[in-house]
């Protein structure tokens, strides 16, 4: 079974667990024996295999079952255990007979309290999972305790005028809820990193020191750890291209517009120049981008962040972090070397939850040096636009002619907070890269789904066939329709006749049109060929660390909030990850929540090196964006050769509004800014 099916069926006998405890205390107070007793025999079932499923979970690794076996399961088979010894007999006893007195009999403290008892202490497990989550800590355990001993307490006062020791039960509840209060609110100075054991030594810890403030404008802490301290202001992209480049000068202007889409419908959004997505980003190889940003009337303010593009870090876009957000009359210009070829895009990272979602991002495309474009080349941005899927700006089809035989390519990038799946009909086809990076090898496929994480991209190739081909989007949209064009109107300006796909192995293709939602998803991690990469997951790392995804109650910027966290905390609390140029990174992202979360680390491509404990069979991935879904454990891995400051965070933005972002910090880089930003 999987992890994720295993942390739903566990959630399932937990609350049957606890419904049936109560509700046998209930019934036992009511007089129906019977009734209570089957109720006490469904309990019973239910708490062992409550077992029985954590157990199983702890099969996928501590961190799913860490509150459960220290807090869940003590309290469930405590409590479920005296009320089976105290309860259980005097039940069972007068379930057999039945009669008046036995009736009477089962609703005297010793049955209801003992039943509800089990039924509080099976609830605080729940609620320590979802209001707590992970990891738990002796403070919040000896809340509920606490809460869990007050209604037993409670319940038996109201049953009995005498209650044995009750001042003595009374006063030890009231400490323990005392005592874990402070625990849970007194804050603690040795909390240090994001759970990553530093082996570079406890030196490396310290530097964490008081997690985010570590690279506040006066927080030195880094640099006092011997490395020059170095500006992120300074970390800038060259004011010249490198020999041979070309420079690209694009000028953007963030204003609120009305935009018309394809279908005539009218949204009001966010746009760069009254468009979106905004004007297409293109350059060769080996150029010079320089993008003048001017902000209109964005009041909240603007920045342009170059997704899964390394930029230097002074040039990344973060406010607050390596630059303030533009405001309205304000500009900032960015330049950096187009080192990557490939698909990326460009977005706000200013409020960027809503500046994305009302239009402010754009296409950046990179070719490689010395190859003239051939064919058709379409550039796809998927986006939620006024509650409608569009794709560039068109709310309808795309629809295009090409000749067959011309050769095709699809660059779908995903802007959305949620996945995406596609499906391509019509023709076989290759997915040649993915972020960016061309894949090893890529097969040939034909009935395949393809599930894009929010912020990834993902190139499709083929050889435009003699029938139409089309582009679908969850099943339901269709994106873009090919057409073959006649044949000699030469508007292709590709050879007449239909090449095959040379190579492609005669798969069965379907036919455009044909239904798709239950072609099969695509594995990345075993398509394409394997080929050797700089690192494998048998090298020796210089940091790692451990990144667990939930939800639970943390401050958010100074708010309590029924947060999205990491390791417990939410931004910005969560210990910033420092590493030193030139470390080998791994991170382990495990998610024990029941979100998706799609993994982005700005300024880095991350080698996928395992997904719940299964290496990559296939092309070598190279990600900047990895969705974790609810139960997976995912083990990439960096070289930290981009100096800077960096977020490190959850790519579905509402997510990262409500906590899931850290930063990760070079040692020795700091930041004029005041720090406490980065949404
Ligand atoms: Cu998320």
């Amino acid at each position: 079974m999987t992890t994720d099916r295993l942390m739903a069926l566990d959630l399932l006998v937990s609350v049957l667990a606890a419904a049936a405890w109560v509700s046998a205390g209930v019934t036992a107070a009511a007089r129906r024996p019977r009734t209570a007793a089957a109720l006490f025999a469904v309990a019973l079932v239910a708490s062992l295999a409550r077992v029985w499923t954590v157990l199983a979970l702890a099969g996928a690794g501590w961190w799913f079952v860490q509150e459960k076996i220290t807090v869940a399961l003590p309290l469930l088979v405590a409590a479920g255990g005296v009320a089976t010894a105290i309860a259980g007999p005097r039940l069972l006893r007068a379930a057999r007979r039945a009669d008046a007195a036995s009736r009477d009999a089962v609703r005297a403290p010793a049955v209801v309290v003992p039943l509800l008892g089990a039924g509080y202490a099976a609830a605080a497990g729940i609620v320590q999972t979802f209001l707590i989550g992970y990891p738990a800590d002796p403070g919040t355990a000896l809340l509920l305790l606490a809460v869990a001993a007050g209604a037993v307490l409670g319940t038996w006062r109201a049953m009995s005028t005498h209650v044995p020791g009750l001042r003595t039960a009374t006063a030890a509840t009231a400490v323990a809820a005392v005592l874990g209060a402070a625990l849970v609110f007194v804050p603690f100075t040795e909390e240090t990193t994001a759970e990553g054991s530093a082996p570079g030594g406890a030196a490396a810890m310290a530097a964490t020191g008081s997690s985010s403030h570590v690279h506040s404008a006066e927080g030195g802490s880094a640099s006092a750890m011997g490395a020059p301290a170095r500006p992120v202001t300074d970390l800038r992209g060259p004011a010249a291209p490198p020999p041979g480049g070309a420079v690209r000068r694009f000028e953007l202007t963030a204003r609120m517009a009305t935009v018309t889409l394809s279908s005539g419908r009218k949204v009001s959004a966010w746009t760069f120049d009254g468009q979106v997505p905004g004007p297409p980003l293109t350059a060769v190889q080996g150029d010079l981008v320089e993008v003048r940003l001017r902000n209109a009337d964005i009041t909240s303010g603007v920045t342009l962040h170059w997704h899964g593009y390394d930029v230097p870090s002074g040039e990344d876009g973060v406010p607050g972090l390596t630059q303030e957000a533009v405001p309205p009359g304000g500009e900032f210009v960015y330049r950096f070397v187009a080192a990557q070829v490939g698909t990326y895009w460009y977005h706000t990272h200013e409020v960027s939850d809503l500046g994305v979602r009302m239009g402010l991002y754009g296409t950046l495309v990179v070719a490689p040096k010395g190859t003239a474009a051939t064919g058709l080349d379409l550039t796809l941005p998927v986006h939620t636009l006024g509650g409608v899927t569009v794709t560039g700006d068109r709310d309808q089809p795309l629809v295009r002619q090409a000749a067959p035989g011309t050769p095709v390519r699809l660059r779908l990038i995903n802007t959305d907070n949620t996945p995406h799946r596609f499906t391509l009909a019509g023709t076989p086809y290759r997915l040649v890269a993915v972020d960016g990076t061309d894949l090893s090898g890529p097969g040939t496929l034909g009935r395949a789904g393809l599930r894009l994480a929010a912020g990834g991209r993902y190139d499709l190739a083929f050889t435009m066939p003699s029938g139409p081909a089309v582009l679908r989007i969850d099943d339901r949209t269709d994106s873009v329709r090919l057409t073959p064009a006649s044949t000699g109107d030469g508007s292709a300006g590709a050879s007449a006749t239909a090449t095959p796909d040379p190579g492609a192995v005669p798969a069965a293709v379907p036919a455009a049109g044909s239904p798709t939602a239950d072609w099969p998803e695509l594995d990345l991690t075993r398509y394409g060929a394997p080929a050797p990469t700089p690192f494998t997951s048998r090298d020796r790392f210089d940091r790692d660390f451990t990144l667990v995804l939930d939800r639970g109650f943390a401050l958010v910027n100074g708010r309590p909030t029924y947060a999205h966290t990491v390791n417990g905390h939410a931004f910005p609390d969560i210990p910033t990850e420092v590493v030193r140029e030139g470390d080998l990174v791994r991170l382990t992202v495990v998610n024990r929540g029941r979100d998706t979360h799609p993994w982005h680390l700005h300024g880095h491509r991350v080698l996928v090196l395992s997904r719940d404990g299964r290496p990559v069979t296939g092309s070598p991935l190279w990600l900047d964006t990895f969705d974790v879904r609810p139960g997976e454990v995912w083990k990439v891995a960096f070289r930290a050769a981009n100096p800077g400051l960096w977020m490190n965070h959850c790519h579905n933005l509402s997510h990262a509004d409500l906590g899931m972002m850290l930063h990760l910090a070079y040692e020795g880089v700091t930041t004029p800014f005041h720090g406490a930003h980065g949404g």
